[in-house]
């Protein structure tokens, strides 16, 4: 069975994305897709571009990925935009990469609003420079009346740190006497992590060929099914997710009888 979780080559299709688009949706879509976007900073050193470059490539990506799961009636995605380790890169690189949600939103707000996509973010957002956080804030405010997909932001996002921060707060609960440490379960750690109103990632696509989790979600994707390409985050495209689906719903179809019998 490992050869399933490891990155396998997507099979040859001659169908154009419409085609594969009405095909997909025949067939159950996962409700939430979680993403680690990762190759900008490949993409560009494979066409002698500063890393940068490759960063905002990867915001159009973001745009693109987001309207085709939209359209395919996908409830939730997150995607992994910034991770607690990255400040540790270049400080010039972490400038540019704090501008991308202003640029991002003063170029997609009026599509999203449109197209009825409502963003929230995930992650420590109170030590990101103050312009990142005005820029998410308002968008967060301004999409929140809507009812399609939701466009989950990984931002300052570690996810060790999001199940200590839960703790945290359960223990202060109990020390409160608003719970009893018998009220401690699964569920309830659940409603304590940052996605607790959203439902578990069905699917996790990693780009660029490394094959780990990286602190991402790491409590949320215990039943999730794993997807991992070498193809760059700037380079995935339409035919890129409808890959990723596809297997999904292979593996669906495989184990969708067999459920109980699966040891996870
Ligand atoms: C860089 C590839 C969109 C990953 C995608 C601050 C690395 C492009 C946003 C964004 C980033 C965030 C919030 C929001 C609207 C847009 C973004 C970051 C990095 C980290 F409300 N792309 N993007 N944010 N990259």
């Amino acid at each position: 069975m490992l050869h399933k979780l490891i990155r396998r080559k997507p099979e040859k299709k001659n169908q154009t994305i419409a085609e594969r688009i009405s095909h997909s949706t025949k067939e159950p879509i996962p409700s939430h897709i979680a993403i680690i976007m990762d190759g900008n900073g490949r993409w560009a050193k494979k066409r002698l571009l500063p890393r940068v470059a490759g960063h905002h490539e990867g915001m159009k990506t973001v745009r693109k990925i987001t309207k085709l799961a939209n359209k395919l009636g996908v409830q939730a995605l997150t995607v992994y935009a910034f991770s607690t380790e990255n400040w540790k890169r270049p400080k010039l690189e972490v400038d540019f990469i704090m501008r991308l949600p202003e640029e991002f939103l003063g170029t997609y707000l009026p599509e999203l609003i449109e197209e009825n996509v409502r963003v929230v973010m995930m992650g420590e957002n109170n030590t990101l420079p103050l312009h990142t956080q005005e820029a998410v804030k308002k968008a967060i405010e301004t999409t929140k009346e809507n009812t399609g997909l939701v466009l989950n932001f990984a931002l300052n996002y570690g996810s060790r740190a999001e199940i200590a921060q839960a703790v945290q707060n359960i223990v202060h609960q109990v020390q409160q006497g608003t719970l009893t440490y018998s009220d401690v379960n699964e569920e309830l750690i659940s409603q304590h992590l940052m996605t607790c109103d959203l439902p578990e990632p069905d699917l996790l696509i990693r780009t660029s060929g490394e094959v780990r989790l990286s602190n991402f979600m790491l409590w949320q994707l215990a039943y999730t099914e794993f997807w991992f390409t070498d193809t760059l985050w700037p380079d995935f495209d339409e035919n890129c997710l409808l890959d990723a689906i596809e297997s999904y719903q292979k593996r669906n179809r495989r184990y969708g009888g067999l459920k109980g019998d699966e040891t996870h």
